[in-house]
C-alpha cells in the first residue's frame, strides 16, 4: 500500500507516517520547501526505505496533480493547513488559500489522475463555532455555526469532500477531530504554550535553589535570594473557554480506520470529555505542586481572539460502533507526557534559553 501525506511536517503527520510505515505502507509526505528546517518531527523517519518527502505546496495546482499523477497511491491524506484560529483572523486570505483551495486542488487531482485512491480530509470541531445540540454535544449532525476565517475555510472543504463524495461516488471523507495534543503540539497552541512554560519555571525555580516571591512584581517572578534574576510570567488569553482535548497518537489511528471501511463517511472524533483552559492550567501546575498558581499567570488581551469558540465537546458514539475507535490515553496523561517531555527538553537546551 502506498499513501501520500499532505502536511507531513506537522504534528499529526509524523504520527500518522509512523503509524502507516509500521503497518507496511510506503508513505510520500510532502513538504513546503522552507528557509530553515521544518522537519524537525520526521528526523527518526528519513532514513527509512519506505518513506520519501516530495517537495510541493497544496495553494499550486499543478504542483498538486502531478505529485497525485506520478505517485499513485492507494490513499492520500490531507493534514496541510494554517492550523492557527487566532492566526486566521490576521491572515484570512492565506488560511483561504490553504485551508479551502488545498483540499479542492487535491481532490480534484485525485478525480482526474487518480480516481480509486481513497481521500481523508482533516475536519475540525472549530466548524461547529457557537453550535451545541441541546444535550450539551457535538455531533455529525450539529448545525454548523463557524467563528473564525480558519473554520469557514475547513467548513467549505468539507462540504467539497461530501459533494466529491455524492456527487462523482469518490471514497472521500472527513474527520471531524476535536482538539488533540502531544508532545509534539505546535508551541503557540495553548496546551504546549503551558507545559513549555511550567517546565521551564520548575527548572529555573529549581535551579540553585531559587525561593521565589511572584506577587511584588506584576509581570515577573522574583528569586527571593537573587532579586536581579526574574522570570517572565506565564501570559494567557481566555481561561474559560471550554475544549474537548484528546492524544494526537489516538487521534491519526481514527483517520486511517475511516480509510479501511467499505463505504466513506464522516466521523466525529473526540473523548466526550470537556475541560476549560483553566482545568488546563490548573493540572499543569498540579504536576509540579504548585497549587496557587493565579499568582504566576497575567490575562493578556492580546491572547483574545475577535470571535471565540467558548464550548466544545464531542459526541464520538458514531466512530465507537461503526469504525471501532475510542480514545485510549486519559487527560492527565496525556498533561504529564507532555510536561515530562518539556522538562527534559528546557534541561537539555537551557544554557539557549532567552530567559534571564
Ligand atoms: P500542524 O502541526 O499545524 O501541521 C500543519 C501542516 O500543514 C504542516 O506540515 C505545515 O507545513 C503544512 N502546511 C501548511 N501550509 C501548507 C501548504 N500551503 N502546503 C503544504 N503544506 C502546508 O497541524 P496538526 O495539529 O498536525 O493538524 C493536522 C490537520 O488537522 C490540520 O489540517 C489541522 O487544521 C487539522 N486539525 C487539527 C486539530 C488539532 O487539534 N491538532 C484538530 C482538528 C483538525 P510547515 O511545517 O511547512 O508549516
Ligand atoms: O486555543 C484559548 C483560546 O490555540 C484553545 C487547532 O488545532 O483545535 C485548535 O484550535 C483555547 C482557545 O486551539 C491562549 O482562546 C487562552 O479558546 O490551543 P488553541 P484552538 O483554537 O481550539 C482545533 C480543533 C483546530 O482545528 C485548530 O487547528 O485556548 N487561549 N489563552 C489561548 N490560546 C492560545 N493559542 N494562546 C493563549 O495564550
Amino acid at each position: 500500500m502506498k499513501a501520500i501525506i499532505f502536511g507531513v511536517t506537522g504534528q499529526d503527520g509524523s504520527y500518522l507516517s509512523e503509524l502507516l510505515l509500521g503497518k507496511g505502507y510506503k508513505v510520500a509526505g510532502v513538504n513546503r520547501r522552507a528557509s530553515t528546517n521544518n522537519t524537525e518531527r520526521l528526523e527518526h523517519l528519513l532514513d527509512n526505505k519506505d518513506f520519501s518527502l516530495i517537495e510541493g505546496d497544496v495553494t499550486d495546482f499543478i504542483n498538486v496533480s502531478s505529485i497525485i499523477n506520478d505517485q499513485q497511491p492507494d490513499e492520500v491524506y490531507n493534514l496541510a493547513a494554517q492550523s492557527h484560529v487566532a492566526t486566521s483572523f490576521n491572515e484570512p486570505v492565506h488560511t483561504w488559500r490553504v485551508d479551502a483551495e488545498g483540499p479542492l486542488n487535491i481532490l480534484e487531482s485525485v478525480r482526474r489522475y487518480c480516481f480509486n485512491a481513497k481521500f481523508y480530509q482533516a475536519s475540525t470541531s472549530e466548524m461547529f463555532g457557537s453550535s451545541v445540540d441541546a444535550d450539551g454535544y457535538q455531533r455529525e449532525t450539529t448545525v454548523f455555526e463557524p467563528q473564525s476565517p480558519y473554520a469557514i475555510a475547513k467548513l467549505a472543504s468539507h462540504h467539497k469532500v461530501r459533494i466529491y463524495r455524492e456527487a462523482y461516488g469518490m471514497y472521500a471523507c472527513s474527520g471531524i477531530l476535536f482538539n488533540h495534543e502531544s508532545e509534539r503540539r505546535g508551541e503557540k497552541f495553548v496546551s504546549r504554550k503551558i507545559t513549555k512554560w511550567v517546565a521551564e519555571f520548575k527548572n529555573w525555580s529549581e535551579g540553585e535553589n531559587k525561593p521565589f516571591d511572584a506577587v511584588s512584581d506584576p509581570d515577573n517572578i522574583i528569586s527571593v535570594m537573587h532579586p536581579d534574576r526574574t522570570f517572565p510570567k506565564l501570559r494567557l488569553g481566555n481561561l474559560d473557554a471550554a475544549r474537548d482535548w484528546g492524544y494526537a497518537p489516538d487521534y491519526v489511528n481514527a483517520m486511517w480506520m475511516m480509510l479501511q471501511q467499505e463505504k466513506a463517511e464522516d466521523y466525529v472524533i473526540a473523548t466526550g470529555t470537556s475541560r476549560t483552559v483553566r482545568d488546563f492550567v490548573r493540572i499543569a501546575f498540579d504536576f509540579i505542586g504548585i497549587k496557587e498558581w493565579e499568582k504566576l499567570v497575567v490575562i493578556d488581551p492580546k491572547f483574545y481572539r475577535p470571535a471565540e469558540v467558548e464550548f466544545l465537546h464531542g459526541d464520538y458514539n458514531k466512530a465507537k460502533a461503526e469504525i471501532g475507535w475510542s480514545p485510549e490515553t486519559p487527560f492527565n496523561e496525556m498533561v504529564k507526557r507532555m510536561l515530562e517531555y518539556d522538562i527534559e527538553k528546557s534541561k537539555s537546551c537551557r544554557q539557549n534559553t532567552t530567559l534571564i
